[in-house]
């Protein structure tokens, strides 16, 4: 395969449109799609029309006719519902009713006289997102002559957080630098963003946080009419594709950029100079979605200084961007990051409720928190935050990290769809019943105005987007399920493959069980059943047991001669357990109970003490770790099946990514390994090598 074909390849992802080999299959397309019908014009419905196109010639080779009536009596038609005979004819009174806002419906229509499929929807963007749809079909080899998809967005707000600084950095980032952002500079050449764009409009999202949320000096001046024209460039192109632009501000850009000398929310001169400075932004960006807030988070400045709460900061610029539907996203990652290894009642899990829980009911109604998943920080397995159940009168959403910052940073598969997953189906009990987390979030349980989902992105200026190649597969699968949480992890990871790789069933098969078991793989070998950490401080990659355990960002473990864990119970801890609803609390706060995968979040655990699976703590952990290890192993032969069927280059570029892989999951089995063999002098049952 010539080295411009595999480059284009990776970069296109999982819009690659491979052409299709299935003859059978080409015939039956080509007839369908060499009529276009689209009786619209405008620049999203313009986005779905030129991917169409562009995805029929890719795929089979023909140039389709676009037009707005039908020429023959085999045709695609696009169109809104409610202006076009050939759609409303034949979509049932039922269909329309359950096609919602931004929702659409594919249809095949059989006809003595014509036969054709219908892409409709109630608004401009469900076009788009039915036009991906039927790509996505095709893609598969599926068939769209008696098509019949109906889906609808589960969630309002579907949005991809960049944590990119204007150096071209990107704080966390794995793949690259910036896409956005080069020299202090916003990029010209659109070209990549526009492929961006597409990508993230396939899967559904709906809002782009451009600048990290740690607003530096230079950064603090996006807002500024400096660099206004270009962001307005990129949000032009963002809009094109349905996708509405959001930008992190410095909560004291009163301070920084605006001549004050105070961040005061409740200061008259402050208020203004916001409702100036928005009244400005949205002269630019008519569209501007709104703000994303740090405040008072890890020496990020916040309303705390002027003796003011959350709700007093957020609510001040939420008056500013309220005129011009415009939202304030503020996130709950509050805590104190200069703790001390001594004090055993100051417990960081406990900090976000703490903050928050007192203040719901008094936002604004376009303010919304953002919530991380779980209540530490992103780590390999965490609970649900106890947060999600418990604000009922302020709209809230939840936060993922896509970019894989403890979890093995792109060089380790580690497929995070499943762990979504988990989060999304847990039940809080919320008011007694069943409060899904998807639900809540979403802001159907508590009928709030907003909900929906944000992630940090994974992506950079790699070829490959994604650094590690596989690690598209979080990408898309954070878009799929953000759009639907209702779909399988199954379904998900094939889509991805066949649209990735190819629909043979062998490839299909491998690398989707290679995607499926990784995250509970990269667990096994790195930190044992949900006590988190023990990696090296700052990077945050590779082990490191003690790293953060004498630091003062409340992250311990607690592991001493006896056992380790953190008693976080009610009757002996630090009471976080008490967060959760009674139900919950119950379960976790016995350790019989509690799942074993989190036990060690929850109590602290005896070496000695006999897991379930009747073996004892401290052999479990032998357990996983050589297990870990091995099944990296398995990985790289499964891997091996693949060689000839996948394209060279991706071939080698995974297996590379293996082998380091391996290599530092025998580091990691070895360094815990040792540290707890040293620390109980408890050796491993099975006589295994512990350093
Ligand atoms: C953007 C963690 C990360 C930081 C990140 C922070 C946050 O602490 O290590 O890099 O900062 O979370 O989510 O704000």
């Amino acid at each position: 395969m010539p080295k411009l074909d595999i480059e284009k390849e990776v970069y296109n992802c999982w819009l690659n449109y491979r052409k299709i080999e299935d003859s059978d299959l080409v015939t039956v397309y080509k007839k369908r799609c060499m009529d276009l019908v689209f009786d619209i014009e405008t620049s999203i419905v313009n986005s779905a029309k030129e991917e169409l196109t562009n995805g029929i010639y890719e795929m089979l080779g023909i140039k389709a006719n676009v037009s707005n009536a039908p020429r023959g009596s085999e045709f695609i038609v696009v169109g809104m519902l409610g202006k076009n005979k050939y759609i409303d004819d034949e979509v049932l009174p039922s269909e329309k009713e359950k096609i919602l806002e931004d929702g659409y419906l594919v249809k095949g229509i059989s006809k003595s006289d014509k036969n054709y499929t219908i892409i409709t929807a109630k608004t401009q963007k469900g076009i788009l997102y039915g036009t991906f749809e039927l790509l996505r079909l095709m893609q598969m080899g599926k068939d769209i002559s008696n098509v019949l998809v109906m889906d609808n967005p589960h969630n309002p707000l579907r949005i991809i957080n960049h944590w990119d600084n204007m150096d071209g950095s990107i704080e966390r980032g794995y793949a690259g630098r910036s896409i956005f952002f080069e020299n202090n500079k916003i990029i010209q050449d659109t070209s990549r963003i526009n492929y961006y764009a597409r990508l993230l409009a396939s899967v559904g999202i709906n809002g782009v946080t451009i600048n990290n949320v740690n607003v530096d000096r230079v950064a603090s001046k996006l807002i500024t009419r400096e660099y206004l024209t270009d962001v307005a460039k990129l949000a032009e192109v963002f809009r094109n594709y349905g996708i509405t632009l959001y930008l992190s501000i410095n909560y004291a850009s009163t301070i920084e950029i605006g001549n004050l000398n105070t961040a005061d929310p409740l200061d008259q001169d402050v208020k203004q100079w916001w409702k100036d400075k928005v009244e400005e932004i949205y002269e630019y960006i008519p569209d501007f979605g709104g703000f994303l807030v740090k405040a008072d988070s890890e020496f990020r400045p916040g309303p705390f200084t002027y003796g003011r709460n959350h709700a007093q900061g957020a609510n001040m610029l939420a008056e500013a961007l309220d005129p011009f539907g415009g939202i304030v996203i503020w996130r709950c990652f509050v805590y104190n990051c200069l703790q001390d290894w001594r004090d055993r009642e100051t417990d960081r899990a406990k900090a976000a409720y703490d903050n928050f829980k007192p203040l719901d009911g008094l936002f604004h109604d376009n303010v919304l928190l953002q919530i991380k998943n779980g209540p530490m920080d992103f780590q390999v397995r965490e609970p649900v935050s106890p947060l999600f159940g418990a604000l009922e009168k302020t709209n809230h959403i939840i936060e993922f990290q896509v970019t894989q910052e403890y979890t093995g940073q792109q060089k380790h598969l580690c497929y995070l769809v499943p762990m979504w997953k988990e989060i999304l189906d847990f039940d809080t009990k919320s008011k007694g019943k069943s409060g899904i987390v998807k639900e809540i979030v979403s802001g159907s349980f508590f009928n709030t105005k907003y909900g929906g989902i944000a992630a940090v992105a994974n992506i950079g200026n790699d070829a490959n987007w994604t650094g590690h190649q596989l690690a598209q597969a979080n990408f898309y699968g954070f878009g799929r399920m953000s759009w639907n949480p209702e779909n399988s992890c199954e379904d998900v990871t094939d889509e991805w493959v066949r649209m990735t790789f190819s629909n043979d069933k062998s490839i299909v098969d491998t690398i989707s069980q290679m995607l499926l078991n990784s995250w509970r793989i990269y667990e096994n070998y790195t930190t044992p059943l949900g006590i988190g950490w023990m990696v090296n401080p700052g990077h945050h990659y590779g082990p490191n047991v003690d790293g953060y355990e004498y630091d003062k960002w409340g992250t311990y473990h607690r592991a001493d001669i006896n056992g380790i864990g953190v008693d976080r119970t009610l009757k002996s801890g630090t009471g976080y357990t008490g967060q959760y609803h009674i139900e919950v609390a119950d379960m976790y706060e016995k350790m019989e109970t509690c799942p074993e995968e989190l036990i060690l979040f929850f109590h602290h655990v005896p070496y000695k003490h006999r897991l379930k699976s009747g073996v004892t703590l401290i052999q479990h952990i032998y357990n996983t770790h050589f297990e870990g290890v091995q099944q990296v192993e398995e990985l790289i032969e499964k891997w091996y099946s693949l060689k000839g069927k996948v394209p060279e280059e991706s071939f080698n570029h995974v297996l590379e990514k293996l082998n380091i892989q391996l290599e530092h999951a025998k580091e990691w089995r070895d360094v815990i390994n040792s540290y707890f063999y040293r620390k109980t002098g408890i050796k491993d049952e099975l006589g295994r090598k512990i350093y």
